[in-house]
């Protein structure tokens, strides 16, 4: 398989539901303004077809999905941002911060729903073809993350109304990336108050070796 390529702006935000992702963002599109262009997207999604896609995906109003029909849906959505947006921007110079990417896919389609890794790694190299220079996983326990989730979301979507033991595995898995890329996942204890998260994620970001 080929290599993935890394670009150094490239900044992915990971981790189960409702762990703080989009408030993370925030904080780093805020240190980051002024410094060049940031971009901040988000997976499934970041274009109008990759969005409609993540609308299918999250609709719990059709039958149940198939898990090779989720896993290729997230890769066709992904494969139209990193496109449209993902590689556009970098190429441009800017700064692109991503909620979600391909970590996600082993996360959720891997340990949630227990799609070989050799799988999912096969469409990450056909159609992907680049990685971030830097991942921050926010790591909270499951019952933390469907209570803040929940305490935002009145109607859980297809993916929230999985049982537990589910985002579990999608934890477990997270973790696992983690300990097998080290020096690209950095992960966060989610766990404490949001300004706390927010400044080590931005302590993170700015210890990354950027060429000018
Ligand atoms: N998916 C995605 C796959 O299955 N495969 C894939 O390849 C990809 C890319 C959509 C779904 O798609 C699946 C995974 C997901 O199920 P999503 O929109 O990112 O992805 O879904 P969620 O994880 O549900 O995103 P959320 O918006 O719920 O969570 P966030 O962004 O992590 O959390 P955030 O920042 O909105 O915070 C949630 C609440 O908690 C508060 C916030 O104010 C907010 O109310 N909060 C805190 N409270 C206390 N302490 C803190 N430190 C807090 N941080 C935030």
């Amino acid at each position: 398989m080929s290599a993935l390529r890394a670009y150094p702006r490239f900044i992915t935000i990971e981790g189960g539901e409702g762990a703080g992702k989009s408030t993370v963002l925030h904080a780093l599109r805020d240190a980051l303004a002024g410094e060049s262009e940031v971009v901040c997207t988000r997976e499934p999604g970041g274009t109008p077809l990759a969005e409609r896609i993540r609308g299918l995906l999250l609709d719990p109003g059709h039958e149940p999905a198939a898990a090779d029909t989720e896993l290729l849906l997230v890769f066709a959505a992904r494969a139209q941002h990193v496109r449209e947006v993902v590689i556009p921007a970098l190429e441009r110079g800017a700064w692109v911060i991503s909620d979600r990417f391909t970590d996600s896919s082993y996360a959720y389609q891997g340990g949630g729903r227990g799609i070989a890794a050799e799988r999912i790694a096969a469409l990450e190299h056909g159609y992907v073809g680049i990685e971030p220079a830097l991942t921050l996983l926010l790591d909270l326990g499951v019952a933390q993350g469907r209570d803040r989730a929940r305490a935002r979301d009145a109607v859980p979507d297809r993916i929230e109304a999985e049982h537990d033991a589910f985002f579990e595995r999608v934890r477990a898995a997270f973790l696992e990336r983690a300990a097998a890329h080290p020096a690209r996942v950095h992960v966060i204890d989610a766990a404490r108050a949001a300004d706390v998260v927010a400044a080590d994620a931005v302590r993170a970001v700015q210890s990354l070796r950027v060429p000018a």
